[in-house]
């Protein structure tokens, strides 16, 4: 390799990272834009928090590798979907899927596919709303669909997955196995959040039944 083309190839993966860059700025700023309106609209924020990553370069090699792709720009874009990750913390429950029929109805968002660990947790009881999407960005001489992920959850489900991913991080690097034990206590943990869940998506209805009914005793007794 000639100095030439080691800076070709650094050029090209800046480049090529740049790309999920800017998709994970252009989602955030949708993002941003629906929760604004959606506060002035309904006094109310569905979103605890948000938090956007760009896949580390061994993390996209080892996923490449199990994947069985090629070590070229195209065999990572094919390959590796999850490159520019934005995970979104909601409220509740119900905002989860508010917030991705949002962005499912922009037509220029392109919906490659969907998992629901929520309706379908994993055997160890991950929960969470999975969407790899195609985000239009617009450059100086071109448009790019660029495919990202977003991972949709709850305070509880975030909770729990950061939790799990930091128990379990040197089993899984070490690729050891877990004692069922332990595995058997992270999913009652899990059940445990998903009752937590439940139960706050109850208390936030009646209490916005409640507040509905009292706004309209009001409105009759002024109409009185
Ligand atoms: P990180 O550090 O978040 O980047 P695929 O081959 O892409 O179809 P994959 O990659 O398993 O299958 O996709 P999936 O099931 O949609 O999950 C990918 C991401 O979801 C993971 O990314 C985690 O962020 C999260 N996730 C999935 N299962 C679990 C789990 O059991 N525990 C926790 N804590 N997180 C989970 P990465 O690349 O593994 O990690």
């Amino acid at each position: 390799l000639s100095m030439q083309d080691l800076k070709n190839f650094k050029h090209e993966l800046t480049r090529f990272m740049m790309t999920y860059k800017f998709a994970l700025d252009e989602m955030e700023t949708r993002i941003e834009i629906l929760v604004q309106e959606f506060e002035m609209l309904h006094e109310y924020n569905p979103i605890e928090h948000t938090k956007s990553r760009l896949k580390s370069p061994e993390s996209i090699i080892q996923k490449l590798y199990r994947k069985g792709g090629d070590l070229s720009f195209d065999g990572i874009r094919g390959n590796v979907k999850d490159i520019a990750g934005l995970r979104i913390t909601c409220s509740f429950v119900s905002d989860i899927y508010v917030l991705s029929d949002m962005l499912k109805n922009q037509s220029d968002l392109h919906l490659l596919s969907e998992k629901d660990y929520i309706k379908h947790p994993k055997p160890n009881g991950y929960q969470s709303l999975h969407l790899l999407i195609e985000v239009p960005v617009h450059m100086s001489d071109r448009t790019e669909r660029v495919c990202m992920e977003v991972q949709i959850r709850t305070v509880a489900m975030d909770f729990w997955a950061s939790l799990e991913h930091k128990i379990f991080y040197k089993f899984k690097e070490g690729n050891q196995a877990v004692p069922q034990r332990l595995l058997q206590e992270l999913k009652q943990a899990a059940d445990v959040a998903a009752k937590l869940d439940e139960q706050m998506e109850r208390l936030h209805r009646e209490i916005d039944e409640i507040q509905a009914e009292q706004s309209d005793e009001a409105a009759d007794s002024l109409n009185r």
